[in-house]
């Protein structure tokens, strides 16, 4: 048998030869390193700053991890990691670490812990899961695990028996998107996204900060489209990154795109200059969806948006005079204002007009290598579906839903919830309205958290389990659904620095302490990545030297011979949905205008930093290096008028009265005098995040509000306002 490809759904499988040949040739002079006597290991692996997974090789001098590169073989990094990703031996050698398993001593939240060896640890947790299943079956025990580590605590608690298991990757980030793209053209955008920005003359940013977010193959590729000369549109209220590199700049006024995305539709539908071809062949619903669109005129967007009439019609014009290599990003994190799966789906429409979904400089079409799953037994059925979402009321949510668990938690409806496990995932920062996350871990019989340093989420946990870096650990193997086929390998570089264990063992292990030990019938980490990939036809040895393997390129066009294929209900792009009338939802995008905060509040608004991820960065002195704290971004002319100026410190006062850490100011003509901004990740309130504890201010702290999607359950979270008030600067 050879490896073969298979693309979700609708590529048939085509014979392959493997490129592995070439990929050993490249990484041969890496590795060759790896034999010699001066002590210079090079070991590939892949990097684990963010969830893009780009591959690396890491470089050991006399035992001590020197440096990570890029692997030049792969796909996604071509060879450059971005800031995080060089600064990821930070996270090895960050002394704020947790070095051993820890019981908590006092009330929760308090963070004093005794040390414990793995075996009391885990029997600990196991005896108190064994005693939930007892006394109110095993669905009452819950999991968040967030990224590709997560796979064996997964395994663990899907054999356990239950079904509630999510990440706040569904209703705190691309959910809407997701929903609004698979209602237009019944598939979504994925991770890594789909999108042929490689290829692209016309690339619109609605928010999408690339740039500062730093997705790898996303801001190479960006670069290079702005160096051949495509055109960039940004529609930001902030002047980002991106919008420096643009040739239209909309400073939109925040919560109003849906009316932006409208009155291009309307430009487009009424100067027809759509992809008549295209619409006609693979549209569904085409005339009722341009009929409703008569009102939205760019005069009747002006006031809404801010952006002049002519703006809105020149960048119609534009985006259309590219099609089909127009490419309007769908974003990622896209929880906002409440209407996002709504505004996602008018991001499909927009696309699906210029018909850009299944062409070159649009929306390619994936594909993977076909690596069987390991044979496990059946998981036990649970006897009570999954509480994220009782009744459907999310009848379109596609994931679990983290808040949907959390709420079940705080009522113990439709069932109670007594534990969560936790698998880096800081749900303290992650998710909106931290009082009822709090509220929610003081119903619990037991909270487990799984985390490399003492976090926030740590800080409240009963048990915690300190996990080897992922410079230290094997993980899941990585079977890419990109543009060129991959498997790639996380092996570790280094050996953990003190008593930490990799999330396979500690899933293992407690699998076992459960009397589930049937569930794991491999002896080790290597024989499970052995037998997995014996079923493609591939070698652990292979991978081990080359990192990654890729399959030859397949068609990912229509043009190439891609099957114009869309699995809704219809079996055509959906202008009008159907599904959604029938659902009593707008069958096509309306728009409401965002409600107003208190007189004299900015709405508050977040986002990335290229060298920080999430909260989970901050402590690694490498990348704090090039950022330690972030400032609150405020217009110029409002800081006049609130007679503040760059580097006054100031709080951050919320509508519910929530107050920040004290952060400094950055006037600047650079956003929207209705909004500030802050980097994400930075405000830390964990104490034994010694080095970066009280630095700036928190977002997460000062989302008290949200407000969810009816469509998917997501958490719309620039619903929130601020007042500036003047702090002591020390
Ligand atoms: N360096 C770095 N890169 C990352 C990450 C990271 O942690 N660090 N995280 C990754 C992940 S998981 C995600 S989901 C992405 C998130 O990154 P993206 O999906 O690119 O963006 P968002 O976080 O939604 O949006 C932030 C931008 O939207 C603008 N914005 C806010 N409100 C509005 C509005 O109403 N209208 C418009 N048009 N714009 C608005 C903000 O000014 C800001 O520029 O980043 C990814 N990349
Ligand atoms: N206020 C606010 N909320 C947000 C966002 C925001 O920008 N602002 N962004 C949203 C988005 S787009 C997303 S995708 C989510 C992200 O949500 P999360 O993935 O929860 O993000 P982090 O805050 O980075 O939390 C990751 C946790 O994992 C731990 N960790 C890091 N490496 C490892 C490891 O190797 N093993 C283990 N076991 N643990 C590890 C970190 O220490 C940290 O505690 O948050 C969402 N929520
Ligand atoms: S984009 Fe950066 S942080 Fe994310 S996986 Fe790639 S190198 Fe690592
Ligand atoms: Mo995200």
């Amino acid at each position: 048998m050879s490896p073969t490809l298979s693309r979700r759904r609708f590529l048939k499988i085509s014979a392959a030869t493997i490129v592995a040949g070439a990929a050993a040739g490249r990484v041969s002079s890496a590795i060759a390193a790896s034999t010699a006597p001066t002590g210079l290991r090079r070991v590939p692996t892949f990097c684990d700053l963010c969830f893009w997974k780009c591959n690396a090789i890491a470089t050991v001098r006399d035992g001590r991890l020197w440096k990570i590169e890029g692997n030049s073989n792969d796909p996604l990094s071509r060879g450059r990691l971005c800031p995080r990703g060089t600064g990821g031996i930070g996270a090895s050698s960050d002394p704020d670490r947790l070095r051993s398993p820890l019981i908590r001593t006092r009330e929760r939240g308090a963070e004093e812990w005794k040390e414990v060896t793995w075996d009391e640890a885990l029997d600990y947790v196991a005896t108190r899961m064994k005693k939930i299943a007892v006394e109110h079956g095993p669905e009452s025990m819950a999991l968040f695990a967030h990224g590709i580590g997560g796979t064996f605590v997964k395994h663990t608690l899907k054999a356990y028996g239950t079904p509630n298991i999510a990440a706040p990757s569904f209703a705190q980030c691309r959910g809407p998107r997701d929903v609004g793209f698979n209602l237009t053209f019944g598939e979504e955008v994925g991770s890594p996204e789909r999108t042929d920005i490689a290829n692209t003359d016309c690339l619109v940013l609605i928010g999408s900060h690339l740039g500062e977010n730093m997705h790898n193959t996303q801001v190479q590729e960006f670069a290079e489209a702005v160096g051949r000369g495509a055109t960039v549109i940004v529609v930001d209220p902030r002047f980002s990154v991106a919008a420096s590199k643009a040739k239209h700049y909309l400073p939109i006024r925040p919560g109003t795109d849906l009316a932006l995305l409208l009155a291009w539709m309307h430009v487009i539908v009424t100067e027809k200059l759509y992809d008549a071809g295209y619409v006609a062949k693979y549209g569904y619903g085409f005339e009722p969806f341009a009929a409703s669109l008569a009102t939205f005129t760019p005069e009747w967007a002006h006031p809404e948006t801010g952006i002049d009439p002519e703006t809105i019609r020149a960048t119609a014009r534009e985006m259309a005079r590219h099609r089909p290599a127009t490419l309007v990003h769908p974003g990622r994190h896209v929880n906002w204002n409440g209407d996002d799966a709504q505004r996602s789906r008018a991001i499909a429409l927009l696309n699906a007009l210029l018909g850009s979904w299944g062409r070159k400089g649009g929306f390619y079409a994936p594909a993977s290598m076909d690596v069987p799953p390991y044979a496990y037994p059946p998981y036990p059925k649970p006897a009570r579906p999954k509480l994220d979402n009782p009744d459907k009321k999310y009848p379109f949510a596609t994931e679990s839903i983290t808040t949907g668990i959390r709420d079940a938690t705080l009522t113990g409806q439709p069932y109670p919830i007594k534990g969560w496990m936790v698998y880096a995932t800081n749900l303290i920062n992650a998710l909106p309205k931290q009082a009822d996350t709090i509220r929610a871990i003081q119903q619990l019989d037991l909270l487990v958290v799984v985390d490399v340093i003492p976090s926030e989420i740590a800080g409240w946990a009963d048990v915690v389990l300190p996990e080897s870096t992922y410079l230290e650990r094997h993980d899941e193997l990585n079977v890419e659904l990109f543009k060129e086929p991959f498997v790639a390998l996380r092996q570790p570089v280094i050996d953990s620095p003190h008593d930490q264990k990799p999330n396979w063992w500690i899933a293992k292990i407690l699998a076992e302490k459960l009397g589930l030990g049937a569930f794991y019938p491999w002896h080790d980490i290597e024989e499970y990545l052995e037998t997995r990939l014996k079923g493609a036809n591939l070698s652990l040895a292979e991978l081990k030297r080359a990192g990654v393997v890729r399959g030859p390129r397949q068609p990912i066009y229509f043009d190439e011979g891609v099957p114009a294929e869309f699995p809704t209900p219809s079996g055509k792009i959906e202008f009008y949905s159907p599904q959604l009338a029938a659902a009593g939802f707008d069958p096509v995008p309306r728009y409401t205008a965002p409600e107003a905060g208190p007189p004299g509040a900015f709405r508050l608004l977040y986002g990335r930093a290229p060298m920080h991820s999430f909260s989970r960065t901050q402590s690694n002195r490498l990348l704090s290096d090039l950022m330690d704290e972030n400032a609150v971004w405020l217009n110029a002319v409002a800081a006049r008028r609130l007679g503040l100026k760059t580097g006054d410190y100031v709080q951050l006062r919320n509508q519910d009265g929530a107050v920040s850490h004290r952060v400094r100011v950055k006037a600047t003509e650079r956003i929207h005098p209705d909004c500030v901004y802050l980097v994400h990740g930075f405000g830390h309130t964990a104490r034994g995040l010694r080095h970066t504890f009280g630095r700036g201010a928190n977002d997460a702290q000062l989302i008290t509000r949200y407000k969810t999607d009816p469509l998917m359950g997501g958490t719309a979270t620039n619903v929130n306002f601020v007042t500036l008030e003047p702090a002591e600067a020390t």
